[in-house]
């Protein structure tokens, strides 16, 4: 695996994926998306992985967005396929069967809000700053901006922050619920990994099934919202640590789950 622009690592059951072009403020470039994606495979079949965190290397930015420098002379063709490739990337990420927290230590902006939005939590330092910018470059947000900003925050306040691409603080992304958690710059990463340990302590089949019934409940009405959840309810209960974390509780021990 040959990566250009993108740092895997990984402690236990612990993956922690770090963008680093530190020069271009961790700036999303097609090489960086095609790393994106050969991780995401290894993550997706690597099955000791039990929680992923994607941060930005550096303490300035997770990401400063698309690369405007590759965008910028891309004909309408080119655009379309840099527009798919990055969606790909972001609903691979999205999907993926386990929780991904994104860390943030400062500027999420375009593509790089929009990747932070693909992850399942975000938890961000009290440097952060988030922000569509499109507008103001004459594009749109073409990563999901238009479409997960609304579901995160609400439609009126998504519209304000897209048509005026204000560049919001943490506090500020915390108080309309764009992050979860706003913490020192120092701690970010012990934040992150202590949230994560808690997510790798649970059943990761049971864990994985509520991403997929929270994530595919969401976007249908209640009626068929249900059906999901009661199909991935019913799964569980194929499972051996089903049985483990019952049988531990009945039995007052300490469970030990196997991802089976
Ligand atoms: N792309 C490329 N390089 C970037 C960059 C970016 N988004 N952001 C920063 N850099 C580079 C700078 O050019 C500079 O490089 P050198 O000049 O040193 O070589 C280096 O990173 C340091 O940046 P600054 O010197 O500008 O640092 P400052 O502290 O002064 O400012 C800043 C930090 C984050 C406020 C500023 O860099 C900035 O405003 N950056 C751009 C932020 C932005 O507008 N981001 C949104 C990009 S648009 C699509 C799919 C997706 C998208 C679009 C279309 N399709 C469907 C086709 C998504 C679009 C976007 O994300």
């Amino acid at each position: 695996m040959e990566l250009k622009n993108v740092l895997l690592e990984k402690e236990g059951n612990l993956a922690i994926v770090t963008i680093n072009r530190p020069k271009a403020l961790n700036a999303l470039n097609s090489e960086t998306l095609a790393d994106l994606d050969i991780v995401i495979t290894d993550l997706e079949n690597d099955n000791d992985i039990y929680c992923v965190i994607l941060t930005g290397s550096g303490e300035k930015a997770f990401v400063a967005g698309a690369d405007i420098a590759e965008m910028k002379d891309l004909n309408e063709k080119q655009g379309k396929e840099f527009g798919i490739l990055g969606n790909k990337v972001f609903r691979r990420l999205e999907n993926l069967g386990k929780p991904v927290i994104a860390a943030i230590s400062g500027f999420a902006l375009g593509g790089g809000c929009e990747l932070a939005m693909s992850c399942d939590i975000r938890i961000a330092s009290e440097r952060a700053r988030f922000g569509q910018p499109e507008a103001g470059l004459g594009i749109t947000p073409g990563f999901g901006g238009t479409q997960r900003l609304p579901r995160i925050v609400g439609i009126g306040k998504a519209k304000e922050l897209i048509y005026t691409g204000a560049i919001i603080k943490a506090d500020e992304a915390l108080r309309i619920g764009l992050v979860n958690k706003v913490v020192t710059l120092e701690s970010l990463m012990e934040e992150a990994k202590a949230m994560a340990n808690m997510i790798i302590a649970n059943a990761p089949i049971a864990v994985k099934l509520c991403k997929d019934a929270i994530n595919r409940g969401m976007q249908v009405g209640i009626d068929s919202a249900i059906v999901i959840e009661a199909e991935d309810f019913g799964k569980c209960f194929a499972t051996e640590d089903q049985v483990e974390g019952m049988g531990a509780f009945i039995e007052r021990r300490t469970k030990n789950f196997q991802n089976k």
